[in-house]
């Protein structure tokens, strides 16, 4: 495997809106994540993404874009980002674009131009499809609910959404509006991005016959989805994108990827793939319903082991996926990922251990490293996002009570990500000095930026401290490029590694006990070092494990130990 220059960078994801506002305006800001580069660069982070930034109507909290070359209004000017790009720089740290070109807004120049004249060149950049017998082109409901058809006024035409009817899908197939695509990243790169990530773009190939598929749902719709899984030749596109774009850059992107077909992964982030890398949805995979949310399968410890251990063994030599608990589109990690009785200061340090280690690389997300919870809301009107609204709304048809679908939300919310950064404990959390477009989780008076900065055992400083950890000269090598080795996998609590040197110069073990009761680790191989505990003082744990050759575990105590290779 070719060694890159992001292999051992740490990103951090920045929902723009809710960051920070400078202005008071109840929008988070440029001027605001300027503010902060400090903070994050004390964190240790190199890579920044920041969710979509462009001007939009935020019908899709800016993932439906209206002008590709500007800055939302909302969130500053198009200095203040070249201001944020040189003050990143200066810091030694990237900033990456959403790139969202599967779908623009309905408000983009280029489909107005398309209504204006259905007939016309700007038509042939969306997929206006001819209905049948005076109905939809075929049975696909959208991710955001309903048909993905919409009529074109005034014509017996529709156009595809696979998104909200806001997004009307783009026409990859025609080469002008590619060479327009290709064109605007250029711009970007050349302005000094570092890179992208890329959104939805496995959606971008569609069957241009558009066939109608088994209805899946009461609705006697068919999830757009199936088209993504069945068609073929997605690649090519990508190729020429990289080839036409980032490829001619050293830029880095990390793609958003559902439904990769098998066995595809090294066309994907292979040496020469299509991307530097794609994030591992596999644990949210996991949980996910057949139908929404309402019929979300409970979270199983052993299977969520699994399934992360199968896709790093998968990773492995091919190369780097890039591992979240969560985003912007997710619950948060401490609240879907830890039982009960884990959901705690030390539950969440675990946790963090767990992710920081495996190989690949970490994208945190804002507010995790604080250990921000879901949020809870006694209406379906305190929640703003498009997806909830609609999973509700499918809750309640398939006949659940509203406790139950609000619960749904609870668990589920993409605005559970979405509230407002909590960085100190006074009004509005020091989001804003206004009234914040999404009201904030209530617990930010304990849990804020603020209050863990004084704390040398807060969840905070505990981030600081793995992040140090993992980018410290002496374990850089091995945990960037160290081969994965699963441990202890016959215990039903215990979620254990070995990141493993291929010279064989050292052996770094990785283990927490997400069970209830303490319980105790032969240690195999002679122990060197307790890199870190998230529970007591490593050089006492170390003195007990090295008398006894075992490792003693509270429930929910997470160690990194450095053991003869
Ligand atoms: O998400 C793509 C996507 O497939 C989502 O539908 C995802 O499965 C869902 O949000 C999980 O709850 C991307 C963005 O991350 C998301 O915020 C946008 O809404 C979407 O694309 C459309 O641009």
């Amino acid at each position: 495997m070719k060694r890159k220059w992001w292999h051992d960078k740490v990103a951090y994801q920045i929902y723009p809106k809710s960051f920070l506002d400078s202005d008071g305006d109840g929008i988070g800001d440029l001027r605001g994540i300027i503010s902060k580069l400090d903070y994050l660069k004390d964190l240790g982070i190199d890579i920044i993404w920041l969710s979509p930034i462009y001007q939009s109507p935020f019908v899709d909290q800016g993932y439906d874009i209206s002008d590709y070359y500007k800055i939302a209004e909302e969130f500053g000017t198009m200095e203040e980002f070249d201001e944020l790009l040189a003050e990143a720089k200066k810091r030694e740290m990237f900033i990456l674009m959403d790139l969202v070109v599967n779908h623009c807004s309905d408000k983009h120049e280029w489909f107005q131009k398309a209504l204006e004249d259905p007939e016309g060149e700007y038509a042939q950049y969306f997929h206006f499809v001819q209905g049948k017998d005076g109905k939809e082109p075929s049975n696909y409901r959208s991710y955001f609910g309903g048909s993905a058809w919409e009529k074109v006024p005034g014509t017996e035409k529709y156009y595809l959404h696979m998104f909200a009817k806001e997004q009307p899908d783009l026409n990859w197939e025609n080469p002008k509006l590619r060479d327009e695509i290709y064109k605007m990243m250029n711009w970007w790169l050349d302005k000094g991005l570092a890179g992208f990530r890329i959104d939805a773009i496995i959606n971008i190939k569609k069957d241009l016959s558009f066939p109608s598929f088994e209805p899946d749902g009461t609705d006697g719709l068919a999830s757009c989805v199936k088209m993504v899984e069945e068609v073929q030749g997605v690649g090519e596109y990508f190729e020429d994108m990289k080839a036409h774009t980032y490829g001619k850059y050293d830029a880095f992107t990390v793609a958003e990827v559902f439904n990769m077909k098998q066995d595809e992964l090294p066309e994907f982030i292979g040496d020469n793939g299509h991307f530097s890398t794609i994030f591992d949805f596999s644990a949210h995979e996991l949980v996910q319903g057949s139908h929404g949310w309402y019929d979300s399968r409970p979270f199983v410890f052993t299977d969520w082991r699994d399934v992360i251990f199968a896709s790093q063994k998968e990773a492995q030599g091919i190369g780097f996926k890039a591992n979240i608990i969560e985003n912007h589109d997710e619950p948060r990690g401490a609240s879907r990922f830890l039982p009960e009785y884990a959901q705690n200061e030390t539950g969440v340090k675990m946790l963090a251990t767990t992710f920081m280690f495996l190989y690949g690389i970490p994208f945190i997300y804002q507010g995790q490293e604080i250990g921000m919870t879901n949020c809870r809301r006694s209406d379906i009107s305190q929640y703003d996002d498009i997806s909830t609204k609609d999973q509700y709304r499918e809750a309640l048809q398939a006949g659940c009570t509203r406790e139950k679908a609000l619960e749904c939300c609870y668990e589920n919310s993409r605005d559970n990500a979405r509230t407002p950064m909590q960085w100190n404990g006074g009004k509005n959390a020091g989001f804003t000095s206004g009234t914040p477009w999404l009201a904030l989780n209530s617990d930010y008076r304990k849990i804020n930026v603020e209050e863990q900065e004084k704390r040398d055992d807060s969840v905070l400083s505990y981030y600081r401290k793995l992040i140090a950890l993992k980018k410290s000269s002496e374990f850089k090598e091995v945990l960037t490029y160290g081969r994965f080795v699963p441990e202890y996998e016959d215990s039903d609590s215990i979620f254990a590694y070995h990141r493993i040197r291929e010279d064989g110069g050292q052996n770094i073990l990785v283990a927490a006990n997400y069970g209830k009761e303490t319980c105790e680790i032969p240690l195999k191989r002679e122990l060197i070092k307790v890199l870190i505990s998230n529970i007591g003082e490593e050089d006492v744990i170390e003195r007990e494990a090295k008398k006894s050759g075992k490792i003693k575990l509270n429930s929910c105590q997470a160690v990194a130990l450095e053991i003869k290779e």
